[in-house]
């Protein structure tokens, strides 16, 4: 019997929204940058180098033969997938996202394709994808993997930057297309097989081997190994840089945009995952302390989910495997806002017409009439809304304070909500921000 064969590029609507519910419910997610780049921890020869961590080997010019001695050290006997789980549970965080493979081509699974990898390779000996699919699994967390397209190791993948030598493109063209279909296509093929991951981000789609009909067969090829997996859009060719959205001028294939270390200026109707940085490095440098506050994390989380998107939210495990205790205090802070105010993020849409008003950000529980306006900074007694407008004779609630407040609708100016001194004085620092429940319309 012959097989279906489905064009996933053409996909209806309906079938789309069905396979992206849960990471739209979602909102919030952890990045894993964890490599062999956790070993250098930004220092090559005694000296400093500058950049992101995980692009130690490109920035400090350091030969592929020397790179691979701190495979050979790779032994991070203090990891533990169930603790890494468990926090981003504690978190409030609902998905992963780890790096099977950076730009460095080292591998943390055990690839048939591959010895450059964590059993062959280094020391370790046990298979860090399996232990993370499967504590997710048991935790209830979605498991998605970065996958790069680019590799500073491979022969074929000859995009090596200035590691490369100058040579014939054609040449180098067709060696990516055997990389292709020879390396890393039996790759996903293993990842989709024994993993079973929810998401693939791909990255380093941006060298100049590969193409975007390249591109479009690798998005078909693994939604035919997996057709309900969420791709991101660096699986083919047309993100315009940092912005991280899709260019108009073609059929780009991939689920959702990817802005990196920023946020979309406005709300998009698009399906959109911002990824940063708590510091300035993805893979860990151990000098790195320049940490954002828990408040610009929480804001960030905020002013995200107004806009529509996902907040992907990098951590660096150290070369043991632990991930840095600034980072696991940030999480920790992040998901004790959440216990109280996930009901503002979860589940939500971005509103129509407005995503904020000042300091103030808004969202919708979906399919309801529930309405949220998020304070980020310590409100008025008086609180006046525009573009909201209660039921009549409704409760508006702060969340974490069970007493309705009392309000007011007035015609040409909006809502007007008091706040008692009593609970305004229970704003401090760490309050991060307030959310506000009403029932209405919108404006
Ligand atoms: O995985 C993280 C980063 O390692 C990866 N994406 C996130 C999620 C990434 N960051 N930046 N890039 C990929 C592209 C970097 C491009 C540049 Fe360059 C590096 C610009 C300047 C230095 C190489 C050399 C490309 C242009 C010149």
């Amino acid at each position: 019997e012959k097989k279906q064969i489905v064009n996933y590029l053409e996909e209806s609507k309906e079938s789309l929204d069905k396979r992206m519910e849960w990471w739209r419910d979602a909102r919030f997610g952890m990045f894993i940058h964890w490599g062999v780049y956790s070993i250098p921890a930004g220092t090559y020869k005694g000296k400093k180098i500058e950049n992101i961590g995980e692009w130690i080997q490109f920035f400090g010019k350091i030969p592929v033969e020397e790179y691979e001695e701190y495979a050979k050290q790779f032994n991070p006997e203090k990891f533990d997938a169930d603790a890494w789980v468990q926090l981003i549970k504690e978190a409030g965080m609902k998905y992963l996202v780890i790096t099977s493979k950076h730009h460095d081509g080292f591998c943390l699974w055990d690839s048939e394709v591959a010895t450059y990898d964590i059993m062959d390779f280094a020391p370790y000996k046990k298979d860090i994808l399996k232990a993370l699919s499967e504590a997710c699994k048991k935790q209830g967390i979605k498991f998605g993997l970065y996958h790069s397209i680019l590799d500073w190791h491979h022969q074929d993948a000859h995009y090596n930057g200035n590691l490369r030598e100058k040579g014939d493109e054609k040449v180098y063209a067709e060696r990516f297309k055997k990389y292709l279909k020879e390396y890393l296509k039996p790759q996903l093929k293993e990842l989709v097989d024994n993993y079973d991951p929810d998401i693939l981000w791909f990255d380093g789609e941006w060298v100049g081997e590969f193409t975007h009909e390249q591109g479009k067969e690798l998005y078909q090829y693994v939604r035919t190994l997996k057709p309900s997996i969420l791709i991101n859009n660096r699986v083919d060719k047309g993100r315009q840089g940092y912005q991280g959205m899709n260019k108009g001028d073609k059929d780009y294939a991939g689920d959702f945009g990817t802005p990196e270390q920023e946020i979309l200026k406005n709300a998009s109707d698009l399906d959109w995952e911002s990824c940063m940085t708590m510091n300035d490095t993805w893979g860990y440098k151990s000098y790195d302390h320049n940490w954002k506050s828990a408040k610009t994390l929480i804001h960030n989380l905020i002013d995200v989910t107004s806009k529509g998107g996902n907040y992907l939210l990098n951590v660096g495990p150290t070369s043991e495997g632990i991930i840095p205790e600034p980072s696991v205090e940030r999480l920790k802070t992040m998901g004790n806002w959440l216990d109280t105010n996930g009901e503002a993020i979860y589940q939500t849409e971005r509103l129509k017409n407005h995503y904020k008003q000042e300091d103030i950000r808004f969202t919708k529980k979906k399919n309801t009439n529930d309405y949220y306006a998020i304070s980020l900074e310590k409100p008025d007694a008086s609180l006046t809304l525009k573009y909201l407008k209660p039921k009549k004779d409704s409760d508006i609630y702060l969340l974490g304070h069970n007493k309705a407040l009392s309000w007011k609708y007035v015609d040409g100016k909006g809502l007007v909500i008091q706040i008692p001194k009593a609970v305004l004085n229970t704003w401090t620092e760490k309050s991060y921000a307030w959310a506000f429940h009403i029932n209405g319309t919108e404006i």
